[in-house]
């Protein structure tokens, strides 16, 4: 029996919280001893390795050893492009790991006769054929699905697996609704395994011709929903999936994140007052020591601004009593006194979808593909790329170039570039 190892959006580098940063990395470095131990053959990462393109070398080193150690037993691993491994200009880091040979990008192409063939990895060890579409900008993606020769991919015989990063809209989690998904008919039928990323809620699918569709979520946290939904007691880890000429199992194998604690307060009808109360006492008297500490604060308050509620002192008590780190999600919180001037959402970045919603909708733009829920798209992706810091040692100059570069890059969207032919 042969075995591989499926995990997905794995983040490294999202977090800037020391505590946070050590914790992400054991992460990773216990899922591939694991993988080590469990005897798999290869592993396959679905997209997201690094959060970022381009990211700090003490993340990239860090998980390049652990990696060469894998890779030296003779387990080989396989990746593609999460929305987050990409650059719109640039090599991404994922093109450095391939280039040394530490993992294959399996998400390799070529245009023939305006269709889109993909290259099939025939893994050494087991036979397994591999095949993979990265994700790329957005509204890209989708392309590359209607344009890819499916039927050369659907003829490949033997043991077959397709690596993606994309939702599926037939498979699509409620909170997600609002994404840009694809359907599953874009996909070619009857490999026996679809390793998705992307989607960070863990989920097996299946439909006919397509039987095995797998999500394993976040392999830590990437984004806070993340840390709220693992401190709620989501698990995270990876799939371990057992073949011969089928598959035989699929099982999910948990890595602990991190112990961690989750309070939520309804604050409606109370002023900033009577809520800067409740919080302090109910604290009190839970254990935080070790633990990441969740506080969900919703609703409209009766009197007192939003700001009148004082976490700083209530951060400061919970660092003081020992907490690893403390996530505070008041994106939901307003208050009558201010409440026209806000706009609250379940996280960030569902205020700034809507915020972006709404903005579009006053600008008047002649381009298509920046107005309605395209334009939004664009915004949110635009922000995303102007979110990534400055590398250590990049001047001023060549950050700001290499921001606006990748700024008017975004906002370009003519047909498909073919960078990736190589
Ligand atoms: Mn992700």
């Amino acid at each position: 029996m042969s075995k591989f190892a499926h995990m997905a959006d794995v983040h490294l580098g999202a977090h800037r919280e020391p505590a946070m940063q050590k914790l992400e990395l054991a992460a990773f470095d216990e899922a591939l001893d694991r993988c080590k131990e469990l005897g798999v053959d290869f592993i396959l990462i679905s997209g997201d390795l690094f959060h970022v393109g381009i990211p700090d070398l003490t993340v990239v080193n860090s998980a390049l050893r652990k990696m060469m150690q894998i890779k030296r037993a003779g387990i080989q691993i396989y990746a593609i492009y999460g929305s987050h491994d990409y650059t719109p200009t640039g090599t991404s880091v994922i093109d450095i790991l391939d280039t040394a040979g530490v993992i294959v990008n399996l998400s390799k192409w070529k245009l023939e006769g305006g269709k889109l063939r993909l290259a099939v990895h025939q893994d050494e060890r087991t036979g397994t054929k591999l095949a993979g579409i990265s994700a790329r900008k957005i509204g890209l993606e989708s392309k590359y699905y209607e344009i890819l020769d499916r039927k050369t991919l659907e003829d490949e015989e033997g043991f077959k697996v397709f690596a993606f990063h994309s939702g599926i809209t037939e498979f699509k989690p409620e909170h997600l609704r609002e994404m840009e998904t694809l359907d599953i008919s874009s996909f070619p039928k009857g490999f026996d395994y679809y390793a998705g990323g992307h989607i960070h809620q863990r989920g097996e699918f299946g439909v006919k011709g397509y039987e095995k569709v797998v999500f394993p979520g976040p392999l830590f946290t990437g984004y806070g929903r993340d840390v709220e939904d693992t401190a709620r007691g989501e698990k995270r880890g990876f799939y371990l999936v057992e073949f011969d000429d089928r598959i035989r199992s699929v099982k999910f194998s948990q890595v602990e994140a991190f112990g961690g604690i989750y309070r939520e307060y309804a604050v409606g009808g109370k002023n900033a007052a009577e809520v800067n109360a409740e919080l302090v006492q109910d604290l009190a008297s839970i254990d935080v020591k070790g633990k990441v500490v969740v506080i969900r604060i919703h609703g409209e308050l009766a009197g007192g601004r939003a700001a009148d509620i004082d976490f700083g002192t209530v951060k400061k008590q919970l660092d003081e009593r020992g907490a690893l780190y403390i996530y505070l999600n008041r994106y939901s919180l307003s208050s009558k006194e201010t409440s026209k001037t806000f706009i609250t959402g379940e996280d960030l970045s569902a205020i700034e979808r809507s915020l972006f919603a709404r903005g579009v909708s006053k600008i008047k733009v002649s381009q298509q593909e920046l107005s309605g829920e395209k334009g939004a798209a664009v915004a949110t992706e635009l922000l995303r790329v102007f979110r990534q810091g400055s590398r250590s040692n990049e001047l001023k100059k060549d950050y700001r170039q290499r921001m606006v570069k990748d700024g008017l890059q975004t906002l370009k969207l003519q047909g498909i570039s073919t960078d990736a032919e190589k």
